[in-house]
């Protein structure tokens, strides 16, 4: 398969058993090992970490024994012929961070919070990857008046900066979503990752990741995030899905809803040469009816209509577009658009 330079990434949680708020898993689970087995077979190169995929129960552990289990897992992913990717924290799924992480109210939790970052930095270590993914799932609020949106804010700053001062060699990429599991997010857009990162210690190691769905679910085109942030050389990594609408967060096959919106987000990424920059990352979900054997066809689907729309984005008449700009035809650059996805 012709990959143009690029590099795919998904994360053990892509290739899941179905489970969701309504009901039970409907597939069973694969161990870690069956679906390391299948990245290079389904064109892939790299594994996403949440800490507890790399490092199961980690907060029974010591530091020394999570770099120890961690770095099993780089031989295995070695033995695979693959990269790891980032190491993201995992910190909405313990009882003590149903308040949030770093913006939780309890102090108690708030240090966990950032024992547990630290922890996953360390994993990133000896995973061999110097990037860490911070999906702040749970900084937000449930019930406006339960927090102080400035100290919030204050509190995540204070959480990059202790991670950037405890692991001097991680690059910090903040991935934005407006709502849930929250009703309200802090950080819901690439403005305002960007504008904590900013802010912070060493501006130089924070940057974002884009998530497709997320982007729509705010209101907001991915492909202009992408842009956004790419035009500060800060999108260092992507989740390309896509989202129909404004409900729950769907995490469908990319460009599974809407063609054009997919085929925009691979132009701005390759007109401004992510693949010099950062991996593609899928973060898609196989829908509850898709049975066990066929698991991994959503990422299979995802990998060549990326590949698809990067050929299509290459051979689009730029001089014919150009013209229809300087006309300001937009009509005519609609049906030019529309026409060469249809094939021609
Ligand atoms: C959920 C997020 C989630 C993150 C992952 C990595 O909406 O997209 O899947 O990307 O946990 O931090
Ligand atoms: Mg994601």
């Amino acid at each position: 398969m012709e990959k143009y330079g690029y590099r795919f990434s998904f994360g053990p949680w892509n290739i899941h058993s179905g489970a969701d708020p309504f009901g039970p898993p409907v597939r069973a689970e694969r161990s870690f090992a069956d679906k390391l087995g299948q990245y290079r077979g389904l064109g892939f190169d790299a594994v996403q970490f949440h800490d507890d995929d790399a490092v199961p129960g980690l907060d029974e552990l010591t530091p020394l024994q999570i770099r120890r289990r961690a770095r099993k897992v780089k031989r295995q992913i070695d033995d695979a012929g693959l990269l790891a990717e980032f190491v993201a924290p995992r910190l909405w799924e313990s009882p003590r961070t149903v308040d949030g992480a770093y913006t939780a109210n309890d102090p108690e939790a708030r240090r966990y919070a950032i024992e547990r970052t630290k922890r996953a930095a360390d994993i990133a270590h000896e995973l061999g990857t110097d990037l860490m993914v911070l999906w702040l799932a749970r900084e937000g609020t449930y019930m406006r008046e339960s927090k102080d949106p400035v100290r919030a804010t204050g509190q995540l700053l204070e959480a990059v900066n202790t991670i950037l001062d405890y692991a001097p060699a991680i690059r910090i990429a903040i991935e934005p979503k407006p709502n849930e599991p929250m009703d309200l997010a802090y950080i819901p857009t690439m403005g305002h990752a960007l504008a904590l990162g900013s802010q912070s210690s060493d501006p130089k190691r924070m940057g974002v990741l884009m998530e497709s769905a997320h982007s729509v679910l705010a209101g907001l085109d991915p492909s202009d995030e992408i842009g956004f942030a790419m035009s500060f050389g800060k999108l260092w990594s992507v989740h390309l899905n896509d989202q129909n609408g404004l409900k729950f967060d769907q995490d469908r096959s990319f460009g599974a809803v809407d063609l054009r919106r997919a085929f925009n987000q691979v132009k701005v990424l390759d007109e401004n040469r992510f693949y010099d920059v950062g991996m593609v990352g899928l973060d898609v979900k196989a829908i509850r009816t898709q049975p066990f054997e066929r698991d991994a066809e959503h990422l299979t689907n995802s990998l060549r209509v990326f590949l698809r729309l990067l050929e299509l984005s290459r051979s689009l008449d730029r001089a014919a577009v150009q013209s229809l700009i300087d006309a300001r035809d937009y009509e005519q650059l609609d049906w030019l658009i529309i026409s060469h996805l249809l094939g021609g």
